[in-house]
């Protein structure tokens, strides 16, 4: 294994207003641990919006269920999802779909912000964003079924092999309830071979669609660290970072927000007439045949 990680080389401050936020240092430390903490990054009002409108979800749930918010044991924008969950779990599932919706998760992935710091991470004048790619995730406290195991993006994704995801809190995430696991410097490389398993997600669960072939071996050799950061901080990471979620041990849900960015100019995409992945319906074996490793499957 290599030295210890710390998130602190990765980590940046800056006028998230600028044309040009990120220094030559810290794309210079995108470039090599392949991820960037962006402290502050969301607009605060924007993060307040978005507890505002999914504390109305929650709210016109709870009355279709005819349950009461104050028998909640939760404090936070989110009082009666516990109640929910209890209630009709199943329910909740839908909340989870309808949630990336909002028209504030629009103002977070597609603010003057994020377009400038595409840009400046794949050295693009025209970065695109995946809507099959953007989601706002609700991990439960204890619930480990729909947990994402080691992954590179880009298989579900593909377009650009130049593309970058933003996963952005919503809730502080700690050790405790479950933040983003990474493994820095493995963007170098490149996309590694997969076994498929559900090539088109029939089952509905990506996490359990493709393995990366001789993933302990990979680990072995690279230092691999947990990233807690506050709400409106953003990690932003290479389609090819090795990354994984956590548990969550706590006693409340995880909200967190996932948009992946593209380079349409880089030659991949092209090619490949900027056709997306799993997540747009297509079969990554058509494309990268000499990704699929071991015997074929699903
Ligand atoms: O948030 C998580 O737990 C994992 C998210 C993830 O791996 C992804 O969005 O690709």
């Amino acid at each position: 294994m290599g030295e210890t990680a710390t998130a602190e080389r990765f980590t940046v401050r800056a006028d998230w207003d600028a044309e040009r936020p990120l220094s030559e240092t810290a794309l210079a430390a995108y470039g090599e641990h392949g991820c960037l903490l962006l402290r502050e990054f969301a607009a605060a009002d924007v993060v307040t919006r978005f507890r505002d409108e999914a504390a109305t979800m929650i709210g016109l749930l709870l009355a279709e269920l005819r349950l009461e918010r104050a028998a909640s044991t939760l404090e936070r924008f989110d009082r009666g999802l516990d109640l929910l969950l209890t209630a009709d779990r199943a329910r909740v599932g839908r909340l989870y779909m309808a949630v990336r919706k909002l028209p504030s998760v629009y103002s977070l992935i597609t603010a003057p912000r994020v377009w400038a710091v595409m840009r400046q991470l794949m050295a693009t004048r025209l970065p695109g964003i995946y809507p099959n790619g953007t989601g706002v995730r609700m991990d439960h406290p204890g619930e480990e079924t729909y947990l994402s195991p080691w992954h590179q993006e880009y298989p579900y994704n593909l377009t650009s092999d130049n593309a970058v995801t933003l996963w952005l809190p919503l809730v502080d995430v700690d050790e405790a309830n479950g933040c983003l696991r990474l493994a820095p410097r493995t963007q170098r490389l490149g996309a590694l071979p997969v076994h498929v398993r559900d090539a088109l997600n029939a089952r509905r669960n990506a996490n359990e669609a493709l393995e990366i072939d001789g993933l302990e071996a990979i680990l072995a050799r690279h230092a691999e660290l947990a990233v807690p950061a506050r709400a409106g901080d953003a990690l932003v990471f290479h389609t090819f970072l090795l990354h994984r979620s956590q548990p969550n041990r706590s006693d409340a849900t995880r909200w967190t927000l996932q948009a992946r960015y593209f380079d349409f100019l880089n030659p991949t995409a092209v090619r490949h007439d900027w056709v997306g992945g799993m997540n747009e319906g297509v079969d990554f074996r058509r494309y990268h045949p000499e990704l699929v490793a071991g015997p074929a499957e699903g």
